[in-house]
């Protein structure tokens, strides 16, 4: 994949939706000459060619590209930026040696880039930052490292400061090289004198990058107490060595629209960052071992089948070989949707592999004898979003199902479900847009058509007195007649205890082959009570009855047993339970208190708060919501904290409802059934 240079990086390019990560992508292949110069109108790359992607503007797909760059081979994994798709990211950076975090000036919204900043941190994946859209800067690059500070653990060290000119940034000093550049639209910038007036900022930026790499470097700390100026090779060392280990963020700057700092940045790549014997110990690979590759992305490509994009980790994998007993069918490079055929993977190559029918992304698999090693997991994200859909034509259904499995497979973080009792598939994500995709993808790849309705929730009933009950079936139409005859004692039984039933039949008053059928007549009537659903907490006790030696029979039985219960069950107070989730809403703290008016404007009930394990500045807040009130929540919780906040569910319990809302789900739902 990574072409013919030496040492193959691969690096990804993450951060918020639109920030320039795809531009970016694209100014360095431009520089590197693997691309011809955009045409200025945004020529659109690889996966954002898709339909989806065109028709959102948007990146949905991570897109590869190889290029080189002074003879070394990298690989550029382009995540998109939107928030509901993050898998895609988790995936990328399963087995990177650096990622670039591109990041707009703004810096009122960048508690939205925490989690992702705490992400890399937890994986110690060594990461750069690099502000672009320098060009249409109005804010303070300082301001902007402060807030990155704020929200990062790891400190976040700024290597160039901007040179303004008329309040636009014409250009950038490079702290380490002590050296002076103006900017040149798509042309390398031009090294400059020191403007004059700039020393003292230069001298203060300088100073505040030295201190942080002090605090790992004692020979550097003894030279800034002794004012004595490092030599430039020290501190070019020193930034090297603690973006391997994840102990500096390094900031850098430009813009890619302009392919400005886009050179510098490539350079920095070049000498900082690390490659596969550096990753290889971060994951703690032995050297030695069998050939080894781990899977970032799967796809599903119409007329190819099954591809998965993988990075050897370890030795190098030739076609032929098997791996974990699973030989696929070719080994490619994968440029987009484009594939070229190759005869073997390098060690820290990204290549494609098809056919491999088990493996999923994360997977780690060896051409070796005995197990592959155990590499971190894949970090699979919970669902938040809830979509329902149909086939549009009832003979697709099976067809539905085979896609949407395979769908599944490319995305871990889209599941769905057959939920019986509203007879609904239900597909969840992580947000409206992620499912939109999906559904377009189930048209435009699989041919399916699908419509979408707001998911049901699956209302349950109980009743909240008991009765006794006589119910005759009889029926006499010539030849054989019918005969059925129960009594049953009904009981409301406690919370979550569902159903039970019993008998207590004495002399023989119903025989005894009887009695399940009388159970499934009852069972077969508690799907769909006196309001209309299925019916929980009820306990029903058979005690009497009456049988005739030729009509009886199990569907006269069953039927009289269905019968007792639709006459009695009205008179025994029924009433609606609605579902409630317990909810774990996490969120920096600052957000608290509108997390909670959140909460109680769903009617959820506040159970604590507690600091969120691993997260300083974090609060988990725990609540009961009832799940009618959680569609779209994540949208809200998600503006409310500029994306930061999330959360995960799990079903509680059943809780009546009553009064106005009641009547409502009553009423729509007598008119569905009509
Ligand atoms: N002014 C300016 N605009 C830029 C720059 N880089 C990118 N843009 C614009 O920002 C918008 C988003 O750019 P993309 O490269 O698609 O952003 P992205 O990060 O790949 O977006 P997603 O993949 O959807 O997250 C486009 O309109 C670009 O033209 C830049 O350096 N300066
Ligand atoms: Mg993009």
């Amino acid at each position: 994949m990574s072409g013919d240079g030496k040492n193959p990086r691969v690096i990804a390019l993450v951060g918020p939706q639109s920030s320039g990560k795809t531009s970016l992508l694209e100014s360095i292949l431009c520089q590197t000459s693997a691309l011809e110069r955009r045409s200025g109108n945004g020529v659109r790359l690889f996966g954002d060619a898709s339909s989806e992607a065109k028709a959102r503007v948007m990146g949905t797909e991570i897109n590869v590209a190889s290029t080189h760059f002074m003879g070394d081979a990298y690989t550029f994994l382009d995540c998109p930026g939107s928030l509901e798709l993050t898998q895609e990211t988790y995936g990328a950076l399963l087995c990177v040696d650096a990622a670039i975090v591109v990041t707009e000036t703004e810096s009122d919204k960048i508690i939205g880039l925490s989690p992702l900043l705490k992400f890399l941190e937890d994986r110690r994946i060594p990461r750069f930052i690099f502000v672009n859209k320098v060009d249409k800067a109005s804010q303070s690059i300082r301001q902007l490292a402060a807030s990155l500070n704020s929200v990062s653990q790891t400190p976040v060290v700024l290597r160039h400061i901007p040179i303004r000119k008329d309040n636009e940034i014409t250009g950038f000093i490079d702290l380490a090289s002590e050296r002076a550049y103006v900017y040149n639209k798509h042309k390398p910038s031009k090294s400059v004198d020191l403007p004059s007036g700039a020393e003292s900022d230069v001298e203060e930026a300088r100073y505040a990058m030295l201190e942080t790499l002090a605090d790992y470097d004692e020979k550097l700390m003894e030279e800034l107490l002794e004012d004595i100026h490092p030599p430039q090779e020290e501190v070019f060392q020193d930034l090297s060595q603690d973006l391997r280990e994840g102990r500096i963020i390094p900031v850098l700057m430009g813009s890619a629209l302009n392919e400005n700092g886009v050179h510098r940045l490539l350079k920095a790549l070049r000498h900082e960052a690390p490659d596969i014997n550096n990753l290889q110990s971060r994951l703690d690979i032995a050297a030695t071992g069998g050939p080894l590759v781990q899977i970032v992305k799967t796809y599903h490509i119409p007329h190819m089948g099954k591809v998965s994009l993988a990075r050897v980790l370890r030795g190098e994998i030739k076609e032929g070989d098997a791996l974990d007993g699973d030989r696929p069918s070719g080994l490619f490079r994968l440029t987009g949707e484009k594939t070229d055929k190759i005869k073997s993977g390098r060690l820290g190559d990204v290549i494609g592999l098809s056919r491999l029918e088990k493996a999923k992304t994360g997977d780690v698999l060896t051409t070796g004898a005995g197990p592959a090693p155990s590499l971190p997991a894949l970090n699979i994200l919970p669902p938040v979003f809830v979509t329902a859909l149909t086939a549009q034509d009832r003979n697709d259904e099976v067809k539905l199902i085979t896609s949407l499995a395979k769908i599944c497979e490319e995305d871990p973080s889209i599941s769905y479900e057959q939920v019986a009792d509203v007879h609904q598939i239900h597909l969840k994500g992580q947000g409206d847009v992620h499912l939109g995709i999906a559904t377009d993808r189930l048209h435009s790849k699989y041919g399916v058509n699908i419509n979408k309705q707001q998911p049901k929730i699956p209302y349950k009933e109980t009743i909240r007195k008991g009765t006794k009950h006589h119910s005759r079936y009889k029926k006499q139409s010539g030849g054989h007649g019918q005969f059925g005859d129960v009594v049953v004692e009904i009981e409301p039984l406690p919370l979550g205890s569902g159903f039970a039933f019993k008998q207590s039949i004495t002399g023989g008053a119903i025989p005894r082959q009887y009695i399940p059928s009388v159970e499934a007549g009852v069972r077969d009537y508690l799907s769909a009570g006196p309001l209309g659903f299925p019916v929980v907490d009820v306990g029903v006790n058979l005690v009497d009855g009456s049988f005739h030696a030729v009509d009886s029979s199990d569907m006269a039985f069953k039927t009289a047993g269905r019968l007792a219960m639709s006459e009695s069950l009205p008179s025994c107070n029924p009433v609606l339970l609605e579902p409630i989730m317990h909810v774990s809403i996490m969120a920096p703290t600052e957000f608290t208190g509108q997390i909670n008016s959140l909460i109680s404007g769903r009617r959820g009930k506040i159970l604590g708060f507690d600091a969120r394990k691993g997260w300083p500045g974090w609060e988990t807040i725990e609540a009961h919501m009832p799940l009618s009130e959680m569609h779209n929540m994540i949208i809200d919780i998600r503006s409310t904290t500029y994306g930061a906040g999330t959360y995960t569910y799990t079903f509680d319990h059943l809780s009546e409802l009553t009064g106005r809302l009641a009547s409502q789900v009553l009423a729509q739902h007598s008119k569905a059934a009509e």
